[in-house]
């Protein structure tokens, strides 16, 4: 005989999130014929961040939109639902994708779960373990080329032209609006758009999804205002800050190591409408910020997400704050994006601290590493 399973949350009728898809239906390109393929992506945190907060500015409040959360840790599952979603209707049975890790871990997961073939082409040694584990474990065909990123999209866009597979970069437009759904969810918590809207910027897909998705709210009355668009390249991965094309991007932040972003116009015109900017960090700057992070908000990100984080700060200490229009303002909303989980590089985390070495199993031993006495 079987035992019924009981599910006591379900029964006392808490509310269950159902992914970004059936969450924002109505601001979505999606009808009844589209068959959702979701993992319940979205509905991600947005964290107060008490001691960036006071680096930052005495009156700023800062927010982290933790991204990492979502089903494979990072940002791109909120247009990857939608994508592969769209794929299905179109009765697609494979899907290929250019990626510096994220978008190649949610692209498997979700054609893994859709039924789909799914093929990645990755610049070999340049992406993080946590990304390649993911792939490869969702049995996508992983095809490491010797080149970057760059190199492997225009590969993905001409073998698309030749074979009947859907691309699911950004240039694929369902992930552009599904990413836009982050935007919504900032308004939705916050009861009204940010002051600043502050974003790492690789492909420059993300930050043009989130200005849509602030733009949409607003046209359909949901808030008042739109924020300022901060967005944040690597300094050796630079291309929209120098106004060039970078051959050979370099940066310790592997997912943002790109030289030629799809999406660069999109991202020109968000910070052009909204009064922002798109700037520069170093390394340097980006692995204290994601080190500040760790230990003083406990929050673990990968180091491209920290771009977000070194950005503020570097604001911050540019006195930006002290100019209007914030200069009049009683309080500053700051919303970071921290688009991926630190899991995802697990390497970078090692190499930024010292590893113990272990112990002999006695107390004195103990004793003597923890200085008790
Ligand atoms: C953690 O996975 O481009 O500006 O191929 O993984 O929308 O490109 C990843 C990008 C920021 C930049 N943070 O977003 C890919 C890829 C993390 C990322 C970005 C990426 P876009």
């Amino acid at each position: 005989m079987s035992v019924p399973v009981s599910e006591p949350a379900m029964r006392q009728g808490a509310p269950r999130w159902p992914g970004v898809i059936e969450a924002y239906r109505s601001h979505l390109p999606v009808s009844a014929q589209t068959p959702v393929v979701t993992l319940l992506e979205g509905n991600t945190p947005l964290i107060p961040a008490p001691a960036l907060s006071r680096k930052v500015h005495p009156r700023a409040r800062v927010f982290l939109k933790y991204e990492g959360m979502n089903p494979t840790g990072s940002f791109k599952d909120r247009g990857m639902t939608l994508a592969i979603s769209k794929a299905a209707e179109a009765k697609s049975v494979a899907v290929l994708c250019a990626s510096t890790g994220n978008t190649s871990a949610s692209a498997s997961a979700y054609a893994a779960r859709a039924g789909m073939r799914c093929i990645v082409l990755i610049p070999s040694g340049n992406i993080a373990l946590g990304k390649l584990s993911q792939a490869l474990i969702h049995q996508a065909a992983v095809v490491p080329v010797n080149g970057n990123f760059d190199e492997c999209l225009n590969l993905v866009k001409e073998i698309a032209q030749k074979f009947p597979i859907t691309v699911v970069n950004s240039i694929n437009p369902y992930r552009i609006e599904g990413q836009k759904t982050c935007a919504f969810e900032i308004c939705d918590v916050l009861g009204d758009a940010p002051d600043l809207h502050v974003t790492p910027v690789g492909n420059a897909g993300n930050i043009t999804a989130q200005w849509k998705g602030y733009r949409e709210y607003q046209a359909a009355k949901r808030v008042s205002r739109v924020p300022v668009m901060l967005g944040f390249q690597a300094k050796g991965a630079a291309p929209i800050v120098l106004g060039k094309i970078v051959a050979k991007p370099k940066t310790i932040a592997t997912a943002i190591r790109i030289g030629n972003p799809a999406s660069w116009k999109g991202a020109l015109a968000a910070v052009k409408e909204s009064d922002g900017a798109i700037s520069a960090v170093t390394d340097k700057e980006i692995l204290q910020a994601y080190m500040l992070l760790a230990k003083e908000e406990g929050v673990f990100v990968e180091p491209a997400s920290a771009a977000s984080v070194a950005g503020l700060l570097k604001l911050s200490a540019e006195r930006y704050f002290d100019r209007q229009p914030w200069k009049s303002r009683d309080a500053i909303t700051i919303v970071c994006i921290l688009t991926g989980h630190g899991l995802k590089d697990p390497e970078r985390a090692l190499a930024s601290v010292r590893v113990p070495k272990p112990v002999a199993p006695t107390m004195p031993a103990l004793i003597k590493r923890l200085k008790l006495c």
